[in-house]
């Protein structure tokens, strides 16, 4: 039987015109979590989510919410994240030169403290930093935008990483983001990632049809794409 994958709905994707309704189809049909991509245009090129939309999002549904923290000093943010509801809140290694310290700051701030690693960021990063973390996020995209096409070194960089997270810390678990379609999200699977992102590849391509079915039916459809690749 192979392992259970979570999804993680990505807020930025959705329609924000009727998200009272989406967020609530997705909590129906047993989304996993919301995913909140916050951007500073510093660290990457866009702006998106703040601490009250969070807020909004956590007043109509109950599902854990993680704040991806795509900003230059995201140390200076993590209370104020945890204080708008977030379970999980998760830094870029490549924003935090004290590392040790924003993570920890994550635990003490009583969110559950994650790792986010770009595509061209060597993985030994993330060295010293296991005991430190519950998640580890690679990027499968350069961060800033919905839309693009993976990386093709992102399924080579997932089953190095949980081979050794396995080693290491086998209770890690290994989210991806960026481009996760069926096909991908049963080769990542392949390679050890047990939490996916799912955006306008995904249940949001389009925002054509009812959200808890497009979720439900992804889900079935990468249950039978695992059993092939
Ligand atoms: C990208 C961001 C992501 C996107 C998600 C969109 O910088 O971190 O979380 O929201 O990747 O999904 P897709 O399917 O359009 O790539
Ligand atoms: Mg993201």
């Amino acid at each position: 039987m192979p392992e259970k994958l979570k999804y993680a709905a990505s807020v930025m994707c959705a329609n924000l015109a009727r998200l009272e309704d989406d967020l609530r189809a997705l909590e129906k049909a047993g989304c996993d979590e919301l995913h909140f991509d916050i951007m500073d245009g510093m660290f990457v090129p866009n702006f998106t989510l703040g601490f009250d939309f969070i807020k909004a999002a956590r007043g109509v549904c109950s599902l854990p919410c993680h704040a991806h923290l795509m900003v230059t000093k995201p140390e200076d943010y993590i209370e104020r994240f945890a204080e708008a509801g977030c379970a999980i809140v998760s830094v870029h290694v490549e924003t935090c030169p004290h590392a040790h310290r924003t993570l920890s700051q994550i635990q003490a701030a009583g969110a559950t403290p994650a790792i986010a690693i770009n595509p061209a960021t060597p993985l030994t990063k993330l060295e010293f930093l296991l005991d430190y973390v519950d998640r580890i996020m690679v990027m499968t995209v350069d961060p800033g935008y919905a839309g693009q096409t993976i990386l093709a070194g992102a399924f080579e960089r997932v089953r190095i990483l949980k081979e050794n997270v396995d080693y290491r810390k086998p209770s890690i678990e290994i989210e991806v983001d960026g481009n996760i379609d069926v096909r991908n999200a049963a080769l990542l699977a392949k390679a050890g990632a047990r939490v996916f992102v799912l955006g306008s590849s995904s249940i949001f391509k389009g925002n054509a049809r009812p959200l808890g079915e497009a979720l439900t039916q992804f889900r079935t459809d990468v249950d039978a794409k695992r059993k092939t690749v």
